[in-house]
């Protein structure tokens, strides 16, 4: 009695639509949420053109001037929905286990009876957006497909810029071909005749994910990563667990090359949380002192990477475009990323300046007045006297990897790029040196699963508390937390016992501040020298100093042409605080008591050495 049939309403679905599964799956969410159309995405440029421009006429996007920034739209968000909702983000596997003590969990059944009554009706008013995109370069075999179904045009349009979103997606797709169910609301039905306000959501979220059938399901909110399912919920929650069932690995990592003067090139995979600067290190350019020397990007996000038949680990971006954080972001900062801005972006939650372009704090100078984020007047004066911020301070831009100056021209291989090096990096005021190398892989793993990190903007209610964030997945992995520890050593075991050639794993922190409060190291492209330290010990060519966990460079191994760095200031980013550490093992311990359901015993027995080597 329920179908969508019945109601009137015509699936009308493009003849080249013909994935059976497909088919049906789009005449039962319809019949369940109730929108008043449904419209099948074909991915043109046409077509993006005209949902941006119904974007506008809805109040949702205002287009910027068309000099200053050809082809680009600001959308301001409501003000509580602003970032990632941790808290109402869950991993309903059928095992309460098996999504682990760091993941918010309810029982599927349970979970799909919360979500049938808020999914009833959801779109009425709406229309439902069906969205085709690929993870990866479309048909690659390491890529995966997935069907975001969603109310929201302005998902649609960042859908197409950070996937490779289309109708080929259905060549691929065939009649039978598997795809990975995405729905998302908004959550705000309306009546009829009622009129849509800007930005539509709903206090009310839920960000589910169904691990063991690979659904996500995304109720009342427009953000990114809340909305944009091919992102965190697909391309790390849903593909991690992929991961552990296949035998490779989802990561939050950004992937770049880096070229010498000879021409080598040399691959880094590296994982920083949210918000601690993997855009601008994926698009660094060499500072003085690095003639030659050159950086390309392959990913700024998310890796997907897998054992390759060379015995070597291979990594892909599964994505197509960059969903950055604007605040910071400048020619000094990231030359390449503000070239990218040029023209064809989305900007979420900037300022809006009197000439019709955007600014962010950080950009560069202030305008003299500009309308703020939540569409409020702002000045220097105003934001003196205040603290009003004239964008919000997880402000994004979404543009296309093509926009890149320092694209990496193997950023679409299909067969990925093979990884030398992976970094781990935290945000740590303290403690933790500005870079150090494992000794071997478990030791690796072991720095990894026990980074801390100081919260960011990119998480609601983000303040500045320092929270373990194993891996920079700590919102991301949807499994068991100590069973993807245990993935990444058996991966490691597996490959070494094939003779295969591991990545060096190394752990940075940036961001070490001085009595004076301020950051010591200059960061930025100005990292390069760690990059290239990394790459000298890779090459065999320096030898650093061996410490209680790991090897970190002296001074003189460094190179400083260009840059004014005194000795007592590299001491001060890399000494290491006996009764710091020791504070620090303590909270290493707690994690482990908290993740004592499977934790590996290897990191158990690392633990230990440090501990003994600390003391010694
Ligand atoms: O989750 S988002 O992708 O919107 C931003 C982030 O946390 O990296
Ligand atoms: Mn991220």
């Amino acid at each position: 009695m329920n179908s969508p049939v019945m109601q009137g309403l015509n699936l009308n679905n493009p003849a080249y639509v013909k994935n059976a599964k497909l088919l049906a799956w789009v005449a039962d969410m319809a019949a369940l949420c109730k929108p008043d159309a449904i419209y099948w995405c074909d991915g043109s440029q046409e077509e993006y053109d005209r949902l941006c421009g119904q974007l506008v006429d809805a109040g949702t996007f205002r287009k910027l001037d068309p000099v200053k920034r050809p082809n680009s739209y600001l959308a301001c968000s409501d003000p509580t929905d602003v970032a990632r909702v941790e808290d109402r983000t869950y991993i309903c596997s059928a095992r309460k286990e098996d999504a682990g003590p760091t993941n918010n969990w309810m029982a599927p059944a349970e979970m799909r009876k919360t979500l049938q009554p808020l999914f009833d009706g959801c779109m009425r008013g709406r229309t439902m957006y069906v969205v085709p995109f690929s993870m990866g370069p479309l048909g690659s075999p390491i890529a995966h497909i997935g069907i975001e179904l969603s109310d929201s045009p302005y998902v649609a349009v960042n859908m197409r810029i950070m996937t490779r979103m289309g109708k080929a997606v259905y060549d691929v797709l065939g009649v039978e071909g598997e795809f990975v169910p995405c729905v998302h609301t908004v959550g705000a039905p309306l009546a009829a005749g009622q009129k849509d306000v800007p930005w539509p959501c709903n206090s009310t979220k839920y960000i589910v994910h169904y691990p063991e059938t690979r659904e996500i399901w995304s109720y009342g909110s427009g953000y990114g990563g809340n909305a944009l399912l091919g992102k965190k919920c697909f391309a790390l929650r849903i593909a991690s667990t992929m991961g552990r069932d296949e035998g490779w690995l989802a990561e939050h990592m950004l992937i770049l090359g880096v070229t010498n003067p000879e021409g080598k090139k040399y691959h880094v995979a590296a994982a920083f949380p949210s918000a601690c600067g993997k855009t601008n290190f994926a698009m660094l350019i060499p500072p003085k002192g690095f003639d030659g020397w050159k950086v390309t990007t392959i990913g700024d996000d998310i890796a997907w990477i897998k054992p390759a038949a060379d015995g070597r680990l291979h990594a892909i971006n599964p994505e197509a475009g960059y969903f950055g954080v604007a605040p910071g972001t400048n020619t000094q900062t990231n030359p390449n990323c503000m070239a990218s801005l040029d023209k064809n972006v989305i900007f979420t939650n900037v300022a809006l300046t009197d000439d019709g372009d955007v600014w962010w704090e950080g950009m560069g100078p202030a305008p003299a007045h500009a309308i703020d984020w939540q569409g409020n007047d702002w000045t220097p004066e105003i934001a003196k006297q205040t603290g009003a911020k004239a964008a919000h301070p997880n402000a994004r831009f979404t543009v296309s990897a093509i926009n890149n100056p320092a694209l990496d021209s193997a950023w679409d291989d299909p067969a990925g790029v093979p990884i030398d090096a992976f970094i781990f990096g935290g945000r740590r005021s303290t403690t933790v040196p500005l870079v150090t190398e494992a000794r071997n892989w478990v030791e690796g793993v072991y720095m990894a699963a026990t980074m801390g990190s100081e919260t960011t903007a990119a998480m609601a209610g983000g303040n500045g508390a320092v929270r373990r964030d194993p891996f920079a997945m700590l919102p991301f992995t949807g499994y068991n937390m100590s069973d993807y520890f245990q993935h990444w050593l058996n991966l490691g075991k597996k490959m070494e016992a094939a003779g295969a050639k591991l990545p060096r794993i190394y752990t940075t922190n940036w961001f070490r501040k001085g009595e004076d409060g301020k950051f010591v190291w200059p960061g930025y492209g100005e990292n390069m020298r760690v990059l290239k330290w990394m790459i000298d010990r890779i090459e065999g060519k320096v030898q650093g100093n061996e410490h209680v966990f790991g090897v970190s460079p002296s001074y003189g191994e460094m190179n400083w042409t260009g840059l004014d760095f005194s000795a007592d200031q590299f001491k001060s980013v890399t000494s290491i605080d006996q009764a710091a550490w020791q504070k620090e093992l303590q909270l290493h311990a707690e994690l482990f008591e908290q993740l004592a359901y499977h934790l590996p015993a290897e990191l158990g027995e690392t633990k230990a050495q440090i501990e003994k080597r600390l003391a010694a």
